[in-house]
């Protein structure tokens, strides 16, 4: 498959992404109207469960699955500047997700889905929907294997040298990604599948929610990947600068691989099948997942700033005006790392195994998560959209400077949306309601931030139509002349790298090693403790 071939599969992707997008954020400025309780005729549990369900599997798995893969079929075949290993596994993989996708949503558009994105048990839902879903999985796998196999066969071609860091990172990633949806895998086939065909009439929830939090926490990594790799290979180059350290993307990309799986707990802090001390060794794995994150801050931080002194800045904040804000994907970096810096302090808030007794199961965790992965995360899905679709459509972008308004719009928007969400937390609101009927006098001091919510959830909605306007309409304008990608070089050029930083191998069995230190008994005990099942119940 050529380079003008690849476009299509490429556009695919990235078009059923985005499209599950606006159609989950119309349903996201639903919720927000029907949840503040100012429009009684919108109230109905029913109906707002049907939707958060939906809105969360489109946003959360599709949005998020489409583009890591598309975006990692163009790192591939722009940075290695040859064909696929094989376009027509990418080509079934697509297929395969895509039914997937229409299966699970016609089950959850009929109402037989309304258990939220994190489907967990008691709580079930129509065979179709788990079958749906794993196919999305599966589908997500030929990507998996696509990118390992891609650079293998490069690394053949190209023996000693270096591979460039966008593939590196996409294979890291697609390590990650096969790592992490084994554990909701385990949980779909042998425990909600059987039970929700009637083959088994319990479920252990136990084991179902141990198994869930195996892939829960490393699944945003699988989301953030194409962030942060756009980050270190995108964004210097289009800011005028260079990558302050591509051993350090390196390094901190593995690090995300190696500690961003085994530490799940932390999303089990408060449940009672587990014992306080796997959770405290959880939490201080989990700790230590922040530091790629400090070292993607201060690397990409570090870039920006060359950029801006080669582009005449001066003092100790010239450089940040002299930067190119008007370049959307530059635009997109910035903000998302500012957004990154306040959602990631809240996530180390959530890591705490005594603070999150104060914040779990609140509107603070939805504030967190929308903070970090609907700002940080897809913001730079946007950026990324931006810079490519030149490239991928062979037209021009219709609107650089709608598109900075989309971009400001997403970021003010989400930020208007999430800190009430994070002091509707504090002040003891719960996640996951519809309504709130009860102690009337405590709900009227969540008011304010209630308006606060549906005014961004307003912003956001007109944002997300404004980006696939622009992008539909970049299909039809001028010649954009744009030529192949060019990836941010390094500061020092890399000229050898030590194997383990130039393939995944060895720190893919360094994983597995993590993983039955950290899982294997607390899975295991499973099997022969006198556990109890529970009866299905549906909303
Ligand atoms: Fe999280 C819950 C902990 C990152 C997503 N998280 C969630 C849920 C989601 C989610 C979806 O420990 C809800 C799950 C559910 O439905 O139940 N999270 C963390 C930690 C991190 C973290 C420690 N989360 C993410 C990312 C996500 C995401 C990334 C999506 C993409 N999270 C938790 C915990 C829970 C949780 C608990 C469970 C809560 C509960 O009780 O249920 C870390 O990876 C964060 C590390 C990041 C940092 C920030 C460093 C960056 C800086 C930026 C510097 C800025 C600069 C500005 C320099 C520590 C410092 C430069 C400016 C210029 C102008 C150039
Ligand atoms: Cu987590």
């Amino acid at each position: 498959m050529s380079r003008v071939e690849s476009r299509g599969l490429i556009l695919a992707h990235f078009w059923v992404a985005f499209l599950a997008f606006v159609a989950a954020a119309l349903l996201g400025l639903y919720q927000v109207s029907e949840r503040s309780g100012l429009f009684p005729a919108l109230e109905s549990n029913h109906l707002y469960f049907q939707s958060v369900s939906t809105h969360g599997v489109l946003m959360g798995f599709v949005l998020t699955t489409f583009f890591a893969m598309g975006f990692g079929y163009y790192c591939a075949i722009e940075s290695l500047k040859r064909p696929l290993w094989s376009p027509g596994l990418a080509w079934t993989g697509f297929w395969v997700a895509l039914v997937g996708t229409v299966l699970a949503a016609v089950a959850l558009l009929g109402g037989q889905a309304s258990i939220l994105y994190t489907f967990y048990p008691p709580l079930q839902a129509s065979p179709l929907f788990y079958l749906g879903a794993t196919l999305l999985v599966v589908g997500s796998w030929f990507w998996c294997l696509e990118m390992v196999m891609t650079m293998r066969a490069w690394k053949q071609e190209h023996p000693g040298e270096p591979v460039p860091l966008a593939m590196f990172g996409n294979a890291v990633n697609g390590t990650l990604w096969f790592v992490t949806s084994l554990g909701v895998a385990l949980e779909v086939l042998f425990q909600l599948l059987p039970w929700s065909l009637g083959l088994k009439e319990t479920v252990d929830v136990g084991l179902a929610r141990t198994l869930f939090s195996w892939t829960l926490h490393a699944i945003v990594y699988f989301w953030l990947f194409p962030a942060y790799i756009a980050l270190y290979t995108l964004v210097p180059r289009a800011a005028g600068g260079r990558l302050f350290s591509d051993e350090v993307a390196r390094i901190a990309l593995i690090m995300l691989l190696v500690f961003g799986v085994p530490i799940g707990f932390h999303h089990l802090y408060m449940d009672p099948f587990q014992a306080a001390g796997w959770k405290f060794l959880h939490m201080t794995g989990t700790f230590m997942v922040a530091v790629p994150s400090f070292l993607t801050a201060f690397t990409v931080t570090a870039s920006l700033e060359l950029a801006g002194r080669l582009r005449g800045g001066k003092g100790l904040f010239g450089w940040i005006a002299a930067l190119p804000w008007t370049n959307p994907i530059v635009l997109a970096g910035i903000l998302a790392l500012l957004l990154l810096s306040v959602g990631g302090f809240g996530g180390l808030i959530n890591a705490s195994y005594s603070m999150n007794s104060l914040v779990h199961n609140t509107q603070w965790v939805t504030g967190h998560f929308h903070l970090i992965f609907a700002g940080t995360t897809v913001i730079m899905y946007f950026g990324i959209a931006y810079h490519v679709w030149p490239r991928l459509t062979g037209r021009a972008l219709f609107s650089e400077k709608l598109a900075r308004i989309q971009l400001w719009s997403w970021a003010i928007g989400m930020v208007v949306l999430t800190f009430p969400w994070h002091a509707l937390g504090l002040q003891g609101q719960p996640r996951r309601i519809s309504t709130t009927p009860y102690d009337t006098p405590l709900v009227e001091t969540w008011q304010i931030n209630e308006v606060l919510m549906i005014v961004g959830g307003i912003i956001l909605f007109v944002s997300a139509v404004l980006l696939v306007v622009n992008l539909a309409a970049s299909h039809a304008t001028r010649d954009s002349g744009a030529g192949a990608e060019s990836f941010a070089a390094p500061v020092q050029p890399l000229l050898r790298l030590p194997t383990v930083l130039n393939g995944v191998g060895f720190w893919f069995w360094v994983l597995v090693i993590y993983m039955v230190v950290s899982y294997g008994y607390p899975i295991g005990q499973f099997f022969v403790l006198d556990t109890h099942g529970a009866f299905p119940w549906s909303i």
